[in-house]
C-alpha cells in the first residue's frame, strides 16, 4: 500500500476517502522525503557556504526543474514556489494588477470559480476602481463561450478561470479560452488546483500566461504551491513580498531586485515541502498521468451508473467533459446531514459550498455532497459509497 493512511479505521470501519479535491493523501515516498530532509539535509538554502546548505539548495532547485518538466514550462525561472494556489493567485492579483490594472479597467472571471480565484481579483479591483465581469454557465455546468467572448472590451486586462471546477467537476476549455483572450490582447490565468494531478498539463500548449496550483492536491505536502508565469510578464511585474532572497542589493535609498524566479520568493521557503513535491511528481511519473486520468475517467463512468439508481438523487454539475468530482443532493435533505451519516459509515466526503458560494446561488441550494477521486480510488470505494447511500436514503426526507 503506497498510502499508509488509507489503512486507517474510522469508527471501527475501513476508511473510504473520497475527499481528494480538498486534499490528497500522501504516498510513503513523499513522507520519506520529508523525514529524510530533516534527518539528513536541514539547512537554509541559497545562502550557505557549507555542505548541507549547498546540498539542500541543489535538491530544492532540482525540484524546480521537475516542476518545469511536469507542466512543460519553457524555463525553470518561470516556476515560482509559493504556499499554494491561493497564494499564487494573490501574488498575480497583487503584482500584475499593481502594474497593469487601472481605474475603469476590467477583469473577467468565470461564475464557477473557487473563492481563491474571485476574492483576490475583487481586492485588486477595489484598490484601483476596476471591476469584475463574470462568465455565466449552463444548468449542466458548462461555461457560455459566446458570452465570454462578448465580455471583452478595450478595458479588459486579465481573464482568470479554473481548468477544473472543484464543485461541478467541469473541465473547462482553457486552451480555447486562452486563444480567445489572446485574440483580444488579454493575458489569461489558469487555476490548475483541480487539474494538475488528474490530467497531463502543458502550459505551452494551453498557451496560458499564468498557471497556479497547490502541492497538497497532487500527493505532495501542504505548504507548497507553484505560480508559473510568462517570462515577459514576470519581468515587468513588481515583487509581491519584500524580504530576504528577492533582492540584488539593498540600501536605504534604493533596492534592486533579484532575477526570476527569486524576485517573487521572499523569505525562507518550506524547503522540506518542496522536496516532498519533488517526490510527489516522481510518484505521479511512476503511475503515469495518462493512466491516472484514464483510471479516474473509468471510475467516473462507473460511479455515475451506480449513483443514478439512488432514490431522489440530484446531480449538480453534469457537463459532458468532467473530471473525478461528483456533487449531489438527496431529496430535500441538507448536504451536511448526508455527509454526517456517510461519515459514521467510514466514508469521507465533503459537504457545503466548497468555497464556491456563487455556484450555490446559481442553483439556489445551500451546498452539495461531494465525492472526489484520486489515483488510489477504487471501484470498491465507489461500491461502499453507493451501498451507504442506499442505506441512508430512506432515513432522509
Ligand atoms: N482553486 C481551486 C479550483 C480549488 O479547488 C482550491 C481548493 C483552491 C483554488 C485553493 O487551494 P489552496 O490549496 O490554496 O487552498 N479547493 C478545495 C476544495 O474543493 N475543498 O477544500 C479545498
Amino acid at each position: 500500500m503506497d498510502f499508509p493512511i488509507l489503512n486507517t479505521k474510522v469508527y471501527d470501519k475501513p476508511l473510504v476517502y473520497l475527499d481528494n479535491a480538498a486534499t490528497t493523501q500522501k504516498p510513503q515516498q513523499v513522507i520519506d522525503a520529508l523525514t529524510q530532509y530533516y534527518l539528513t539535509l536541514n539547512s537554509n538554502i541559497h545562502r550557505g557556504a557549507h555542505y548541507l546548505a549547498n546540498q539542500a539548495t541543489e535538491r530544492f532547485e532540482a525540484v524546480r526543474r521537475q516542476v518545469q518538466e511536469y507542466i512543460n514550462a519553457p524555463s525553470s525561472a518561470q516556476v515560482v514556489f509559493t504556499r499554494g494556489t491561493t497564494e499564487s493567485i494573490n501574488l498575480v492579483a497583487s503584482s500584475f494588477c499593481q502594474k497593469f490594472l487601472h481605474e475603469y479597467d476590467e477583469v473577467i472571471v468565470s461564475g464557477m470559480e473557487h473563492h481563491s480565484n474571485i476574492v483576490p481579483w475583487q481586492l485588486a479591483c477595489e484598490r484601483v476602481g476596476a471591476r469584475l465581469k463574470v462568465i455565466p454557465f449552463s444548468d449542466e455546468g458548462v461555461l457560455d463561450l459566446d458570452v465570454y467572448e462578448s465580455l471583452f472590451t478595450k478595458r479588459t486586462r486579465l481573464v482568470a478561470v479554473n481548468q477544473v471546477s472543484n464543485t461541478l467537476g467541469t473541465v473547462n476549455p482553457v486552451k480555447e479560452m486562452a486563444a480567445i483572450a489572446h485574440g483580444h490582447g488579454v493575458p489569461i490565468l489558469v487555476d490548475g488546483a483541480q487539474s494538475v494531478a488528474h490530467m497531463p498539463i502543458d502550459v505551452q500548449d494551453i498557451d496560458c500566461d499564468f498557471f497556479c496550483f497547490s502541492g497538497h492536491k497532487m500527493y505532495a505536502p501542504m505548504g507548497v504551491g507553484v505560480m508559473y508565469g510568462r517570462q515577459e510578464l514576470l519581468e515587468q511585474m513588481p515583487p509581491y513580498h519584500g524580504g530576504g532572497e528577492m533582492i540584488k542589493e539593498v540600501t536605504f535609498e534604493k533596492t534592486t531586485y533579484n532575477e526570476l524566479p527569486f524576485k517573487f520568493e521572499a523569505g525562507t521557503p518550506s524547503v522540506a515541502d518542496v522536496l516532498g513535491l519533488g517526490a510527489a511528481i516522481d510518484y505521479i511519473r511512476q503511475q503515469g498521468i495518462e493512466n491516472i486520468a484514464r483510471h479516474e475517467e473509468e471510475l467516473m463512468r462507473y460511479a455515475m451508473s451506480q449513483l443514478k439508481e439512488i432514490p431522489n438523487i440530484r446531480f449538480i454539475g453534469t457537463a459532458p467533459h468532467k473530471a473525478g468530482v461528483i456533487s449531489f443532493l438527496i431529496g430535500s435533505s441538507h448536504p451536511y446531514d448526508v455527509g454526517t451519516l456517510l461519515d459514521k459509515l467510514g466514508i469521507a466526503v465533503r459537504t457545503g459550498h466548497h468555497c464556491t458560494q456563487p455556484i450555490m446561488d446559481r442553483y439556489g441550494i445551500p451546498g452539495t455532497v461531494r465525492a472526489s477521486f484520486a489515483s488510489y480510488t477504487t471501484k470498491e470505494d465507489i461500491d461502499a459509497l453507493v451501498a451507504a447511500l442506499h442505506r441512508i436514503a430512506p432515513m432522509l426526507d
